[in-house]
């Protein structure tokens, strides 16, 4: 195993770990077939995971995780910064040296009996100009065959590195699950990560939120990049032409169904088509053509199962039909597949809930999440080549030119169906105030608004002051070649709390007029918050959607937004001195513009 790298830095901490975490065996990830195959027996003989009908879902295993460790942890991670104030007041902040103790305490010897697995990964395709390197170790197979899904893994991604201290070190110790003793813990200016006590998706798997985010929105801090919690999609017209937009929407509100959604019957007819690069995460950087080239690193889509079928998003099932890992969802043993609330209307007979007790339909109360068959955060692990609309662009290392950012929430009243910001500062500023409604899903009360700046308010590695900032300085460079930036609202209701727009793929109407508007070709009325489509330059053909209704989604209401502007004076309170000078004049018109 010693022969894996010469890279000084990679060996110093491997032996660091080694002695710290005290593993029985080493094992370093290679990336061969063969290694996984023998893992996978392994899980499979330990009962760590369950092989599934190989004719129906070749290559597909099942996972269970323990009941309290089902989703990410916000309260228990950490952003640990030399300085308190460079975490900012959107973060829990620990001192550096304090927190490496207590989890060294926490990991120290907790490999004994067991295999470190040591699992070099690349963020973005190797070799990639905009790519990084990071190696995890950890004493979890179930890690590893998530991370060969999400990430490309191999002894490839340490000869692209050479000799480079370029790398992001990740500690992944599962210890025995105590919630308690339970920590995610970034430390962006040693690039390393630290999670304990764990053994779910995002919490584990180090490359997604840990790196991908925390660490890399730091890095593109420093290095003059963005690091955002965005889809990336590729809409082609009749003509061939494709242009590619980014969205940033916080978790489990579309992301993964927008970067993968299905146009309508008569535009498909015509020839448009989406092309999906990436559904979570976007690296973006300036070309040397001045614009903005975005990749996604990841190589995987790690997706919310329940409510994914065939109609809602079609080719985010197809994704999961082969080579997938499944955790938290139930199986229907007359078959030995899979199944989840929202799957199909034939919910197994005689099937094992997530939790591993037997289930039958007859045991299921609608308005009791406890006894769904599936966790409602229960995720699939699925290769992004499965999806049937992947783009050509996605493996290669360029990135593609983005030409519309679009931010969006859920929010029943006030945010219209879609806006665009006047510039690029006056988006910086949409931006920094959005917000999104919790779910009953969710901890906590119902509907309540939570500002969410980009949808990275869980995942930003240093203060939010700066990263407005960084924003701003972003925009100044990219100049008239910056994207142009919109925001959309799915999620608007009626009076009985029904959702008005179609959504998924009748959402297409909305892409065409933001690519319109990007291609000059588009017309829109200027309001206070921005410029709105006129009712008619959004095609509703084929669509059961009356004109007045989109009209009553369209509008602007300034006493609404005058309430609005209040409550973002109230959440920009809380960035002091590190709120840029810019976003306080934007409130500011803002203000004037809705008092009119
Ligand atoms: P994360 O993986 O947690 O980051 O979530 P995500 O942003 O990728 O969200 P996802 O696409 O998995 O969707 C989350 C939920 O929103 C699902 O229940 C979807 O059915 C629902 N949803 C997605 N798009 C729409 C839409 O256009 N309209 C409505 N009403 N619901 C939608
Ligand atoms: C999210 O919560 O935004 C996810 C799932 O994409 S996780 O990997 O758990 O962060
Ligand atoms: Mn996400």
């Amino acid at each position: 195993m010693n022969k894996f790298t010469k890279n000084p830095t990679v060996l110093a901490w491997i032996d660091e770990m080694k002695a710290l975490l005290t593993p029985d065996n080493v094992v370093v990830i290679d990336g061969s077939e063969e290694q996984l195959e023998a893992l996978r027996a392994e899980a499979c003989a330990t009962g760590e995971m369950i092989k599934l009908n190989e004719e129906k879902l070749p290559g597909c295993y099942y996972h269970r995780t323990k009941p309290n460790d089902v989703a990410r942890v916000e309260d228990r991670t950490f952003i640990c910064s030399r300085e308190k104030e460079n975490a900012g007041p959107t973060n829990n902040w620990c001192d550096p040296q304090e927190m490496y103790a207590k989890l060294y305490d926490i990991a120290r010897g907790t490999y004994k009996g067991r295999t470190m697995y040591i699992i070099p990964f690349s963020m973005g395709p190797i070799g990639s100009p905009l790519a990084k390197a990071g190696i995890e170790v950890t004493d979890s197979i179930y890690v590893v065959l998530n991370m060969v899904i999400m990430t490309r893994v191999g002894t490839a991604v340490l000869d692209v590195l050479g000799d480079s201290n370029d790398w992001v070190r990740g500690l992944h110790a599962k210890c025995d699950v105590d919630p308690e003793k339970r920590y995610i813990c970034q430390f962006p200016e040693d690039n390393t990560i630290i999670s304990v006590n764990s053994a779910y998706g995002g919490n584990v798997l180090l490359g997604k939120k840990c790196f991908a985010l925390r660490i890399a929105s730091y890095q593109g801090w420093k290095e003059g990049w963005m690091a955002e919690h965005m889809l990336i999609l590729g809409l082609e017209n009749p003509q061939g032409e494709v242009t590619y937009v980014a969205a940033a929407f916080p978790s489990a509100c579309g992301k993964t169904n927008l970067a993968m959604m299905i146009p309508p019957a008569y535009l498909l007819e015509k020839g448009y088509k989406i092309w999906t690069v990436g559904d979570d995460i976007a690296w973006m950087r300036i070309g040397a053509d001045g614009r903005l080239y975005a990749i996604n690193p990841e190589n995987g889509f790690f997706g919310v199962a329940p409510g994914t079928n065939e109609k809602s998003n079609f080719n985010a099932l197809a994704s999961t039909k082969k080579n997938t890992i499944f955790t938290n969802v139930a199986i229907n043993n007359d078959d030995n597949t899979v199944w989840w609330e929202g799957l199909d209307k034939n919910p197994p007979e005689n099937a094992t809930e997530w939790k591993g007790n037997p289930w039958n339909p007859s045991m299921f109360v609608k308005a009791d999440k406890t006894t769904y068959a599936a966790h409602p955060n229960s995720r699939f692990t699925a290769p992004a080549v499965n999806c049937p609309c992947i783009s050509a662009e996605f493996d290669k290392g360029a990135g593609v030119p983005i030409s519309a950012i679009i931010f969006g929430g859920r929010r029943a009243k006030c945010t219209p169906l879609v806006y665009q910001s006047k510039d690029w500062n006056n988006g910086v500023f949409v931006g920094s105030a959005m917000a999104s409604e919790t779910t009953a899903a969710a901890a906590g009360a119902v509907g309540v608004v939570r500002r969410d700046p980009m949808a990275m308010l869980p995942f930003c590695g240093y203060h939010m002051g700066d990263y407005f900032a960084h924003w701003l300085e972003m925009g100044k460079k990219l100049g008239d070649k910056a994207p142009k930036i919109f925001n959309v609202n799915w999620f608007r209701t009626d009076d009985e709390g029904n959702f008005i727009w179609p959504g998924f793929g009748d959402n297409m109407r909305v892409l065409n007029w933001i690519v319109d508007r990007c291609n000059g070709t588009a017309d829109a009325v200027e309001t206070a918050i921005g410029f709105v489509p006129k009712a008619e330059d959004i095609d509703l053909t084929d669509l059961d959607f009356d004109i007045e209704t989109l009209k009553s989604i369209l509008a602007v209401d300034k006493d609404v937004w005058a309430k609005e502007a209040a409550e973002i004076e109230e959440h920009y309170k809380k960035f002091g001195d590190k709120l840029p000078a810019e976003l306080r004049n934007q409130l500011e018109t803002l203000k004037a513009a809705v008092a009119e």
